[in-house]
């Protein structure tokens, strides 16, 4: 059987003859060609080339955006509109829509003139970030900035015109051959929705606007219908069998409401059509995706791809298996941190291994990956060792081995501590509600009541606002809380404080401490390190955000400037891990480790690894964040 006959099987629900192996590559490929240590016998090899000498399939999902066959294929990355050579169709802008494009020094700013109004993108995409493997672009201004950039993006994309263009694809299609299965580009966005969540808007802002401009919103949203439906019908009519319809889901960013409500209903309308003509919808559920699990699962995608399992994430394969492999192939299964030596042992890697060939057993809708992708320093030879398992102890059926997969109950247990019960404070419930409800507008009339009436401003911040916010961390940490809910009652409170400041005195004012806090060198997440600084600022903590890809001498410099109690350092990639040290280090160099407590945090990162690098604590979310800044800040 080929790799495509099996990955094909997988996908259809049907027995191949052994599991299907298809590693994806091109993150770790670019990192060890840009730096000479690709393995030596593969030093003049394409990645493609070293997969078909290995014997895996080609991993060909996710498209090689840095590989644009003409400037204009992802020029328009800050609006999502993008066409590669595995894409069925290219894009036209209406003539009235004037583009002006000024480029400098791996920034491109972009301004779209429409008779209805102008908005402007910036994006970068440096050597540096090249040199990584990073493939995709940084989006550093975004379009929409308030209110009034609405209408012209809903105009833009209105007037857009799809038209089919697969010469490329086909092409492609044909070099792969039976070596993998091609799934065309679709969209990095699976819904109007989140599309306008992962381009339009900072990831932060997004549920902001989501909250604050839902009317224009939801006018957006329509006038994207049109892109959407095309995009369909010219992927329905193309030849590719595999559709990738949008990425990243994750629990907390696509929150399980948001994901019902705004994201699940294009899925299922893509996957009904798309299913129809006889095409696979594949979904890059990347995430973390505990409180997500029903819901993909339901939401008629026929792939799951890149599923992240534990370590990296709450939920251990089994769990995915149990409860996907009855409606969709799951795709990935390999966390990526089981190919680096210094996060796992050989013994912990073939552990990992013989467990998973139980987990997944009898092995039908599962085709092997490493998810999200294989890291850049990740030991080639562990790839050649799954491999090898795969030929040796992938024919299927597999057999089950004693395993007891968990029930949810005991997921839910294990991931979410019971939650304190509300404690009204009668004199402040008022506004207690509002920070509970996120309400900045209600907020301000109530608390200027309340200083009418003689309440002491201390009182209201100490017993109505804090001890609101205490319970939305709580909230958050128990999972009954998501990410807007903490923006929204964290921006009421500091309007609250803001009617509160001229009333209290400079002690009462004094913030619990001061926290410096940025993402290391190399890395752009920020979703979580702002999610941190909010619920710090939340409960009085005075905060400098120092921003992403900080590099060490700018830590250095700004604990020397700001004289924080606590500095903060966030990372989310096991590449980006070891800058954490070089933090410390520096600090330690320059005499400033003892002035200073150290704290760390982001999905790779334990308590262990806080410990070797000599950092003073690690929190795994925002509320044990504010829990640990507390005890630092009483430690000093
Ligand atoms: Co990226 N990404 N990503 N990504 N991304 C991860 C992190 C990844 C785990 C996905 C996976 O493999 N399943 C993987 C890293 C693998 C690894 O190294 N271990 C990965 C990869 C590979 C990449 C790229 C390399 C992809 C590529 O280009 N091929 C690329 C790298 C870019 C770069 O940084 N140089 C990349 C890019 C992106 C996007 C731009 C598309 C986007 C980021 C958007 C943004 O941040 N503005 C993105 C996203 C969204 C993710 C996932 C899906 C979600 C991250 C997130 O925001 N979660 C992520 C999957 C995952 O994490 N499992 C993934 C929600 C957020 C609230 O949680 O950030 O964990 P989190 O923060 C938590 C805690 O960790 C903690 O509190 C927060 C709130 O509760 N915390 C702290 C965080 N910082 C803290 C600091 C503290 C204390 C606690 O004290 C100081």
């Amino acid at each position: 059987m080929t790799h495509r006959e099996r990955i094909l099987r997988a996908i259809r629900g049907e027995m191949p003859d052994r599991l299907p192996f298809a590693p994806r590559l091109d993150l770790w490929y670019t990192a060890n060609a840009q730096s000479g240590t690709l393995p030596e016998k593969y030093k003049n090899h394409s990645f493609d080339e070293i997969a078909r000498a290995e014997g895996w399939a080609l991993h060909k999902i996710n498209p090689e955006y840095q590989k644009a066959r003409k400037p204009e294929d992802n020029l328009h990355w800050a609006l999502g509109i993008l066409s590669y050579k595995e894409s069925v169709f290219g894009f036209r802008f209406s003539p009235d829509v004037d583009i002006e494009v000024k480029e400098s020094g791996g920034r491109t700013k972009i301004t779209y003139h429409t008779p209805v109004g102008s908005v402007s993108t910036t994006t970068v995409y440096t050597e540096e970030m090249r040199k990584a493997g990073v493939s995709n672009f940084w989006v550093e201004e975004h379009v929409l900035k308030g209110a009034k950039d609405y209408r012209p993006v809903g105009y833009i994309f209105e007037n857009l015109k799809l038209h089919r263009d697969d010469r490329d694809f086909l092409q492609w299609k044909a070099d792969i051959g039976e070596d993998g299965v091609p799934f065309t580009l679709a969209g990095r966005a699976a819904s109007p929705m989140h599309h306008i969540q992962k381009y339009f808007v900072d990831a932060t802002d997004f549920y902001f606007h989501y909250h604050d401009y839902a009317k224009e919103m939801q006018a957006l949203e329509e006038s994207m219908g049109g892109f959407f439906a095309q995009t369909i019908q010219l992927v329905g009519d193309s030849s590719a069998e595999g559709v990738y319809w949008g990425a990243n889901f994750d629990d907390m960013i696509t929150y399980p409401a948001f994901f019902a409500k705004d994201i699940v209903p294009w899925i299922r309308k893509a996957a009904d059509i798309l299913g129809r003509k006889g095409k696979y919808v594949s979904c890059h559920c990347d995430g973390e995706n505990l409180g997500l699990l029903d819901l993909i699962r339901d939401s008629g995608m026929h792939i799951a791809e890149a599923v992240t399992p534990a370590p990296m994430t709450k939920v251990p394969i089994e769990e995915y298996y149990r409860r996907w492999s009855d409606k969709l192939t799951l795709f990935g299964g390999i966390p990526s941190i089981l190919l680096l030596r210094e996060s796992v042992s050989d013994e912990e890697f073939e552990a990992y291994l013989d467990h998973l060939f139980k987990a997944v057993a009898p092995g039908k809708r599962m085709i092997l990956g490493i998810a999200d992708s294989t890291p850049p320093k990740a030991v080639f030879e562990r790839l050649v060792r799954i491999g090898e398992k795969v030929e040796k102890d992938g024919r299927l059926p597999l057999e089950a081995g004693g395993l007891r997969p968990l029930t949810p109950a005991a997921i839910a247990a294990a991931t979410k501590p019971p939650s304190r019960e509300i404690v009204w404070d009668e004199e402040f419930r008022q506004v207690q509600n509002d920070i509970l409800e996120g309400d900045q507008a209600a907020i301000q009339g109530h608390i200027r009541g309340l200083l009418k009436k003689g309440a002491k401003a201390e009182y209201i911040l100490k017993r109505g606002l804090l001890s609101a916010m205490e319970i939305i961390s709580e909230r958050f940490k128990t999972g009954e809380a998501f990410i807007p809910e903490v923006l929204l009652s964290a921006r009421a409170m500091n309007e609250a404080v803001k009617l509160l400041e001229p009333h209290l005195s400079g002690a009462q004012l004094a913030a619990k401490g001061k926290v410096l806090i940025g993402t290391v060198k190399g890395d752009l997440h920020d979703i979580g390190k702002n999610l941190v600084i909010t619920m710090l600022k939340g409960v009085g903590f005075a905060t400098v955000d120092l921003g992403i890809d900080v590099p060490v001498p700018a830590f250095v410099k700004a604990v020397e400037e700001h004289k924080p109690h606590i500095l903060g350092l966030s990372a989310l990639l096991t590449t980006t891990m070891p800058q954490m040290k070089a933090v410390i280090d520096a600090l330690k160099q320059k005499g400033l480790r003892d002035r200073v407590k150290v704290m760390v945090g982001g999905a790779p990162v334990n308590e262990k690894f806080a410990r070797d690098i000599g950092a003073d604590g690690y929190a795994p979310d925002g509320a044990e964040a504010v829990t640990l800044a507390r005890k630092l800040i009483a430690e000093k």
